[in-house]
């Protein structure tokens, strides 16, 4: 039988999936980095600690020679490296939000409207392009050093393979890349003057792009490493969202709703982002910048003592609406449906009468209704019938209840459950021809699991009473 490794470059964390060729999960192994904010609202992770991390789990996982491997990670990052492929300084991430003036610069030098025309999407702080452009206007003489910008996930394939490549749906989020013709849009970089040369070549997702290279501890030389794909397509193949008809819902770090599309179709408002899928089509996705990481920030500020599920325990003993206390999650800024860095966190309605459980309720609750939000959105086309949750947070039962009813929709889990690591490994088992196609391997692989039904419980004014909210604090929030 195949083996297929999956290796997932996250936020918090390395998480790598050994399969066999049923899809069945043999080994899995995490490994966890920090996170830098050196100024609030900048966010950055050293590439080399990623790189110790993907070698921790390569040891735990022990197994030098699966058939093919499979390179998934947080999307839009940007890794500046130097003539010796050294980095230039520390990584920065999607959640970092220092580039308003970036974007500004890019609306204005490809103008507003073609950005959208070639991209698919308005150019946004947490876009790989905007970083580049920031280096430039600030670290000048760093800028001069680069030779080489990367994805998170296309960094650990040069470590692995020593080659650069990108895929397709990962480019998508750098802001630079044609979105209809599946290429790098060499206009916009010209128009920036961005050498080309600064970005690796790009493949479909299924690609066999590079092998292992000789040396590398705990796997042999020579193995197929495909082209891969950013966290939220690969983990879109693992919940089977490859056609419009199945929409995922990803509980991580940030929050995503995410529906497949048959042709290449952007929000003329630029409130949902329109990518290409790992299956050779296309996606669309509202993205929330702290969701779970929203109740790990307020577990780690406020209630360290708390496991996640003692936490969600204490949340469930307040009623709905958190007796009127309302939470709003916008702690790095916010893209979908707002597209505003300087949205901010807020607690609201606060009185002598509320306690632990309202304040870690309001958290979960907000959670949610960005959420609805972002679901909204991508149920002006068409009906949304039933979600498939993935994600650390899909582990909790009662916030599967609580989306299921925020949403008035089923919601499914799935057997395996892994996340983007583990439709990396299903992008790697069909480059290597286990399975024909994307399409044939969600079919064979991916099982729904448990299904929550809406209980009747009605957030609609709670819901309204968020959305008010962002609108009552926006004129603040810009002054602040
Ligand atoms: C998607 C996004 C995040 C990161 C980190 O657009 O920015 O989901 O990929 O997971």
């Amino acid at each position: 039988m195949a083996k297929l490794l999956g290796i997932d470059i996250g936020t918090t964390a390395c998480k790598a999936l050994l399969l066999d060729e049923t899809g069945k999960v043999l080994r899995s192994a995490t490994s966890e980095y920090p996170l830098h904010t050196p100024r609030p609202l900048w966010s950055e992770q050293n590439p080399e600690d990623w790189w110790q991390a993907v070698q921790e789990c390569l040891s735990q996982i022990n197994e030098p020679q699966p058939d093919a491997i499979g390179l998934t990670g947080q999307m839009h990052g940007a890794v500046f490296l130097d003539q010796q492929d050294e980095p230039v300084r520390p990584a920065i991430l999607w959640n970092d939000q220092r580039t308003h003036e970036e974007c500004e610069e890019i609306e204005t030098t490809v103008g507003s409207q073609r950005v959208r025309t070639i991209t698919g999407n308005p150019p946004l702080t947490g876009f790989q392009a905007p970083k580049i452009l920031w280096l430039r206007n600030h670290e000048l003489s760093r800028f001069q050093r680069v030779r080489t910008v990367l994805l998170p996930k296309d960094y650990i394939r040069l470590r692995l393979t020593g080659e650069r490549f990108t895929d397709v749906a990962d480019a998508s989020g750098t802001g630079l890349f044609n979105l209809r013709e599946r290429r790098w849009s060499l206009e916009m970089m010209a128009e920036l003057e961005l050498d080309p040369d600064l970005f690796p070549p790009s493949a479909e997702s299924t690609q066999v792009v590079a092998r292992t290279r000789e040396g590398l501890p705990g796997l042999k030389a020579g193995i197929a490493v495909v082209a891969g794909a950013g966290d939220q397509a690969a983990a879109a193949i693992g919940t089977g969202a490859i056609s419009p008809g199945v929409v995922s819902v990803s509980l991580g770090t940030s929050g995503v709703v995410f529906r497949a599309q048959e042709t290449p179709r952007h929000d003329p408002e630029g409130r949902l982002h329109a990518f290409c899928h790992a299956n050779g089509a296309w996606h669309t996705m509202g993205v929330m910048l702290s969701c779970g990481g929203a109740i790990k920030w307020y577990r780690d500020a406020f209630a360290q003592e708390y496991s996640y599920d003692e936490l969600a325990a204490l949340a469930q003993t307040a009623p709905p609406g958190g007796n009127g206390l309302t939470f709003l999650p916008y702690l790095s800024g916010e893209r979908t449906p707002h597209n505003d860095p300087q949205a901010r966190a807020a607690f609201a309605g606060a009185t002598l009468a509320h306690g632990p459980a309202d304040f870690a309720r309001a958290v979960f609750e907000s959670a949610s209704f960005g959420l609805r939000d972002c679901l909204d959105l991508i149920a002006r086309e068409e009906p949304v019938t039933e979600v498939r949750l993935t994600g650390g947070g899909a582990r909790s039962p009662f916030w599967r209840q609580m989306l299921a009813d925020v949403f008035q929709t089923r919601c499914w889990t799935l057997s395996s459950d892994e996340g983007p690591a583990y439709g990396a490994a299903l992008l790697a088992g069909v480059g290597i021809g286990i399975w024909p196609t994307v399409h044939e391997a969600t079919q064979s692989a991916v099982k729904l699991n448990e299904a929550t039904e809406p209980s009747g419980v009605d957030y609609a004014q709670f819901i309204s009473r968020f959305r008010h909210l962002y609108r009552a604090l926006k004129p603040w929030m810009s002054d602040a």
